[in-house]
């Protein structure tokens, strides 16, 4: 098979946003399970799957400057974690005004398992200067960029997808920051970043540079597009602030939306995560305003996942029933009930409304 045949197989069961550069939600269904499973995982990419020769440049300001391939990668202590990963631009499609941008619905969030190498160590090997601040990850995909960027001295015909973390952040090893080169157990595909990318636990998906070639250790703070730019919170009356770690937010994944379901007891359910600690409480309403209900919490399976509740709710009217799932975490953040509006629409983590009908 051809890799083109390849990429339209792993694409085929995703909810599609964009055909070039390929973005795509997961299906609702996908968010049952504590795993994505690959083929349903979403991706997001800003171009076209680059070309990648296998090769990691570690440099910068460091003392000793190498060259890591896959091999060297699986020569390191691997860890494995399982890490939900969710792009800042979910829930887009419910802020009003509604910003420019792709338009996600309420799926671009997955649970993947994680295999790689921790950052720190990479690193550590590396031995960053005293003069180091940031560290700087560059991703072989670049491209004209289909957004106007927001700032005013890139081209936007030739951009590449560049991030970067503090010296700080990066070298902690309790961020445990991994540069991966397995999902779920089998070497990255091309759409999730072949050979390695990194993975930020608890931060929106913007941080997990896929496809990674370079990481540089800097003296100064870095700016570009895709984080001094784009990936920025422009609020309407404060000042803007960086996208980093993801927001608490509940999903209902039981009923369905829109779903009829018999008169009787049902237990809803749903997953809840957010970047800043476990989730603490996640409460259901069925009744509009007021009346909220405390559903059972399960703990987290592990530190960077999604947990599962439920509610066992008495169905006994029958009609339409509105249902909502209000999350709050360990940090004391709950969900508003307005998305919190931004020029560029991020970090959508209101208190999502669905329905049912009770028969
Ligand atoms: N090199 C590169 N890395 C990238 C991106 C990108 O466009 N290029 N997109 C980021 C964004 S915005 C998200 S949400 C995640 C998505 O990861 P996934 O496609 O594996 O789900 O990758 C991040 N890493
Ligand atoms: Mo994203």
């Amino acid at each position: 098979m051809t890799l083109a045949d390849d990429l339209e197989k792993a694409r085929a069961a995703l909810t599609m946003i964009h055909r070039e550069p390929f973005n795509a939600e997961a299906p609702p269904d996908a968010l049952n399970g504590d795993i994505t499973p690959t083929e349903l995982h979403y991706v997001r990419s800003n171009f076209a799957v680059p070309a990648h020769d296998g090769a990691l440049e570690i440099g910068g300001a460091v003392e000793h400057p190498r060259t890591l391939t896959i091999d060297g990668l699986r020569a390191m202590p691997s860890v494995e974690r399982v890490v939900t990963l969710e792009c800042a631009g979910n829930g887009r499609l419910a802020m009003r005004p509604l910003p420019a941008g792709e338009p996600w619905g309420d799926y671009a969030v997955s649970t993947a398992r994680w295999t790689g190498a921790l950052l720190h160590q990479v690193l550590e090997q590396a031995n960053p200067s005293a003069e180091g601040v940031e560290v700087r990850f560059t991703g072989a995909d670049h491209g004209s960029y289909l957004l106007h960027p927001v700032l005013t001295d890139v081209n936007s015909n030739d951009l590449t997808f560049v991030r970067s973390l503090t010296l700080a952040h990066a070298t902690d090893p309790e961020a445990e920051i991994l540069v991966a080169y397995e999902m779920n157990g089998e070497p990255l595909d091309p759409d999730h970043g072949a050979p390695f990318r990194l993975i930020v636990p608890r931060w929106y998906g913007v941080a997990s540079v896929k496809w990674l070639t370079h990481v540089d250790v800097l003296t100064e703070p870095y700016a570009g597009e895709f984080e001094t730019g784009h990936y920025m919170y422009q609020w309407a009356d404060r000042p803007p602030e960086r996208v980093t770690l993801m927001r608490v937010r509940a999903r209902i994944t039981d009923p369905a939306r829109g779903a009829t379901i018999p008169v009787g007891t049902y237990t809803v359910r749903g997953k809840a995560w957010s970047g800043a600690g476990p989730i603490t409480n996640v409460d259901v309403s069925v009744t509009g305003e007021g009346d909220w209900h405390t559903a059972q919490v399960e703990p987290p399976k592990g530190p960077y996942q999604w947990q599962d509740w439920s509610f066992a709710w008495e169905a006994t009217e029958p009609g339409r029933h509105s249902l909502r799932a209000r999350a709050t975490d360990a940090a004391g953040d709950v969900q508003p009930h307005v998305p919190p509006w931004n020029r560029l629409g991020y970090g959508n983590n209101a208190i999502e409304v669905s329905y049912v009908d009770v028969r």
